[in-house]
């Protein structure tokens, strides 16, 4: 049985995936206004990254008969004008999840919740992942330069991005 601290901690959890999801599905509306059909496509799959992190959390929840309480998802933020501040908002914000996955994995650790502590560690090696990627793309960007050209091969490249999620990861069975 999960504490009542965990429970809450991975509902802030739940709630900050799926304000990732929306903030990546409202710079990918941008790029889509601007033509960048590729980079739109990349942050589309990275929405649907996202909402399994969240549905992933949400059937912890469930299995350890503990509830998951969706609260208010602020409004995301889009301030970066180019394509190099939309992937250094990118980094600066899982940053920021990487910590809030730290800090859920210290909790778990502090409450000797190894079933917890395991289902977090698979997040952290998930975060150094979200971290290169984007961090990978600023370079690419600092190679190429942000002009037009480069920006337009950019786009062509993050266009061939797939979903990597399981088909079934609402956790809702495909079988009749
Ligand atoms: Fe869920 O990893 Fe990005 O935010």
């Amino acid at each position: 049985m999960l504490s009542k601290k965990i429970v809450d901690r991975i509902n802030l959890q739940i709630n900050r995936e799926m304000y990732s999801a929306n903030l990546y599905m409202a710079m990918s509306a941008r790029q889509s206004e601007t033509g960048y059909l590729g980079i739109a496509n990349w942050l589309m799959v990275q929405y649907h990254e996202e909402m399994f992190h969240a549905m992933k959390l949400y059937n912890y929840l469930l299995d350890q008969n503990a509830t998951p309480k969706l609260a208010k998802i602020d409004q995301p933020e889009v301030k970066a004008k180019t394509v190099k501040e939309i992937f250094e908002a990118t980094l600066e914000h899982e940053k920021f999840v990487t910590a809030s996955i730290k800090e859920l994995l210290e909790l778990a650790l502090a409450e000797k919740d190894y079933a917890t502590e395991n289902l977090v560690r698979w997040y952290v090696d998930e975060q150094v992942e979200e971290e290169k990627n984007a961090t990978d793309i600023l370079q690419t960007i600092e190679l190429m330069g942000e002009g037009k050209q480069g920006i337009f091969m950019l786009s062509v490249q993050l266009g061939k991005r797939k979903p990597t999620i399981p088909l079934d990861f609402t956790g809702m069975s495909t079988e009749d």
